[in-house]
């Protein structure tokens, strides 16, 4: 075997050996990656923890899209690789089937995964590939400084929609989860959001269930959570939080829409 890969978990599974093993089994989110207030690094907790809980750490690889939300994604001590934006169900599908990893899972921006995106995911979903794909969803594009995303909620401004959008100009806001649980190659699909603690419970339950779901070769599994973005929202930490509740949760309903299998 080359000197740059070792074996992984399953036999002929390789993976780059530069990857520190003491650093998979630790989490260490640190300020650079986020901005104060953003709820993707609480998201990423959740995601560790429901690993950890199922002791999937250091099983695991993750598909990053690209996006800031996800930033911390790359620290929670699980393989990782990055996919050009909006192909992470692509790259995840061809690591699944040749690699055999026990876990794939993709993290992607709601702009990466249904906007730029949305092609790749409804196909791998049509294909029932055996992934899960974790969706943040912050109702904007982050990264690029506040443009319009398919998750904007209607009258939100954002640099692209001043005025706020107008389903009869922009359209309507799409429901990820909702549309994927149509799909018969789909085993399970759910909404989350970890604007309080609560609800950060619930997303690690749906969380596992798409694992479970992922492990038992159901089908594709996904996970939509909601999460704030206050520097693009333009509010406080504590403000977005407000927003969250009364602006995006009441378009975005939580819960189950699609669950083939797994058991709570
Ligand atoms: C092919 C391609 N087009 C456009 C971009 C620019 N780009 C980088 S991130 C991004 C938006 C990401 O938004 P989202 O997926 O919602 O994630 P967030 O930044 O909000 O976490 C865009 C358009 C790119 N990197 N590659
Ligand atoms: S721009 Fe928004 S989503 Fe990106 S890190 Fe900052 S608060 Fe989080």
């Amino acid at each position: 075997m080359s000197k740059a890969l070792v074996a992984g978990p399953l036999k002929g599974m390789v993976r780059p050996a530069s990857i520190d093993e003491k650093a998979r089994t630790s989490v260490a989110v640190t300020a650079r990656t986020a901005c104060p207030g953003c709820l993707g690094p609480v998201a990423v907790r959740g995601i560790y923890e429901a690993l950890d809980d199922l002791q999937l750490l250091g099983k695991a690889i993750v598909i990053r899209g690209i996006g800031c939300a996800i930033g911390s994604i790359s620290r929670i001590g699980v393989d990782s690789v990055l996919a050009a934006h909006g192909r992470a169900p692509d790259v995840a599908t061809a690591i699944k089937r040749i690699l055999k990893y026990p876990l794939v899972f993709t993290a992607q921006g709601d702009g990466d995964c249904f906007a730029i995106g949305a092609g790749s995911l409804m196909n791998a979903a049509a294909r029932g590939e055996k992934i899960t794909v974790i969706m943040f969803n912050n109702t904007i594009y982050g990264t690029t400084g506040g443009q319009m995303g398919p998750t904007t909620t209607i009258g939100q401004k954002t640099t692209t929609t001043p005025e706020g959008r107008d389903p009869t100009a922009n359209g309507y806001p799409a429901h990820v989860p909702e549309l994927m649980a149509a799909l018969p190659g789909v085993a399970y699909s759910a909404r989350g959001s970890v604007n309080n603690p609560a609800n950060l419970g619930r997303v690690k339950k749906y969380l596992k269930k798409a694992f479970q779901a992922q492990m038992e070769g159901l089908g594709l599994s996904l996970v939509e959570i909601i999460i704030a973005c206050p520097t693009n929202w333009h509010l406080s930490p504590i403000d977005s939080l407000k927003f969250a509740e009364e602006k995006v949760l009441p378009e975005f309903p939580l819960g189950e829409f699609r669950n083939t299998g797994a058991q709570d």
